[in-house]
C-alpha cells in the first residue's frame, strides 16, 4: 500500500463580478476565501478563471483601451500583491486565472488567457496559457451573448506543463480546455496527481440549443471526471458563478477524486470554499493497473490525434 501523501486543499468558487467592480475590491474577497481555506485547514486554494475581472469577453469593444485595461502587465502587481502576501502569511498556495499582457522588447503585445501556481513563499511555480480558445472571433449577431475569446486572446503558447509542487505532480488548464480529452492525457502523461482549473461557464447555449442549456452542469462534471478517472488525478475545479452582468454563469465547483468521484462540490452560485483531504497516493493505483500507460497504451494507432485537426469520414 502506497504511503498517504495528505494534502489539504481548497477550491474558491466566486460569485459574480461586475464590470464596475475594483480588482481591490475582488481581492478583498479573494483574501477572505483563502482565510476560510485556511482555517479549514488547506495549505492550497484554487480560484477561477479570470478571477479578478468580469468576464469580458462577453462584449465587443469599440476602444482598445477599455480592452487592455482588463489585463495585467506584471504579476503580481499592486492590486495582487496582498493576495501574494497573504499566500505566506497564511502558508496557503494557490492558482489564479487572470488575463496576461505580455510585451516584448519591440513593443509587441501577446495577449492571453493565463493561470499560474504560487507556493507558499509567494513564489509563481508555473504558468499555463489557454490553448483551447472557444466562441468566435468576431460578434455573432442573433447570439444571446457574445463568446469573443478567440478575438481577444492570443493561443497559449506553453503547452500543457506539469510542475512538482506541494509534495505531488500539479498540472493546470483552464475552463474549455478540460472539455478536450487530449488535454487530460497530455498532463496524464506527465504523471499528474492534481489538476488545477478554474472556468466561467455560461449556463445557456448561446444558439438557442435548449438541451445543452439542460445539460450544461452534467457535461461541466463529465468532462473533469472523466479527465479524473482516465489519468488517476484528482481535479480542483472552481467556477466564476451567479449572474454576472445578466449572464448566468454555472457553479459546481468541486473536487473530484482520482477514482472520478465528486468527493465536494460547491452548493450555491455565490464566493463558496470547499475543502477536502486529498491522499496524492490515491490516483496510484488507478495509474498503476486499469490505467498503466506503459502497459496498455497503443500509440501506433494514435497518430491521426495529432495528424488531423478535423475529422474525415470513410470512404468505402
Ligand atoms: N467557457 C465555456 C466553457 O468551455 C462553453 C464555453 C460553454 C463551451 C458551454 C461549450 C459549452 O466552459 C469558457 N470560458 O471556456
Amino acid at each position: 500500500m502506497a504511503l498517504r501523501r495528505v494534502l489539504n486543499v481548497s477550491v474558491a468558487q466566486m460569485g459574480p463580478v461586475a464590470r464596475s467592480e475594483s480588482r481591490h475590491k475582488v481581492v478583498n474577497r479573494m483574501i477572505k476565501l483563502m482565510e476560510e481555506a485556511h482555517q479549514q485547514g488547506s495549505s492550497f486554494v484554487v480560484f477561477p478563471e479570470l478571477a479578478l475581472t468580469t468576464f469580458f469577453p462577453r462584449w465587443d469593444y469599440d476602444d482598445n483601451d477599455e480592452l487592455e485595461s482588463w489585463f495585467e502587465v506584471n504579476m503580481p502587481n499592486a492590486y495582487t500583491n496582498r493576495l501574494f502576501e497573504c499566500a505566506v502569511q497564511l502558508g496557503c498556495g494557490f492558482y489564479l486565472g487572470y488575463a496576461e499582457l505580455e510585451e516584448d522588447s519591440l513593443g509587441r503585445k501577446q495577449f492571453f488567457n493565463t493561470s499560474i501556481l504560487v507556493d507558499t513563499k509567494g513564489c509563481i511555480i508555473g504558468k499555463y496559457r489557454k490553448i483551447h480558445l472557444p466562441g468566435t472571433d468576431e460578434p455573432v449577431t442573433g447570439a444571446s451573448h457574445q463568446h469573443l475569446e478567440k478575438k481577444y486572446f492570443d493561443v497559449g503558447n506553453l503547452g500543457f506543463p506539469a510542475f512538482n509542487f506541494q509534495g505531488g505532480v500539479f498540472g493546470m488548464c483552464i475552463c474549455n480546455d478540460r472539455r478536450w480529452p487530449e488535454v487530460w492525457r497530455v498532463l496524464g502523461l506527465q504523471g499528474v496527481e492534481v489538476v488545477a482549473l478554474g472556468y466561467n461557464t455560461p449556463m445557456e447555449n448561446r444558439y438557442g440549443l435548449s438541451k445543452l442549456t439542460d445539460l450544461s452542469m452534467f457535461h461541466n462534471h463529465l468532462c473533469m471526471q472523466a479527465g479524473a478517472y482516465q489519468n488517476g488525478t484528482w481535479v480542483l475545479a472552481a467556477a466564476k458563478a451567479g449572474v454576472e452582468e445578466g449572464i448566468h454563469h454555472i457553479g459546481g465547483s468541486c473536487i473530484i477524486s482520482p477514482t472520478g468521484e465528486i468527493v465536494g462540490i460547491c452548493k450555491s452560485e455565490d464566493d463558496e470554499v470547499i475543502t477536502a483531504e486529498c491522499d496524492l497516493s490515491e490516483g496510484d493505483k488507478i495509474r498503476e493497473t486499469i490505467f498503466n500507460f506503459e502497459n496498455h497504451r497503443q500509440i501506433k494507432y494514435y497518430g491521426s490525434i495529432t495528424s488531423q485537426t478535423g475529422a474525415l469520414k470513410p470512404n468505402n
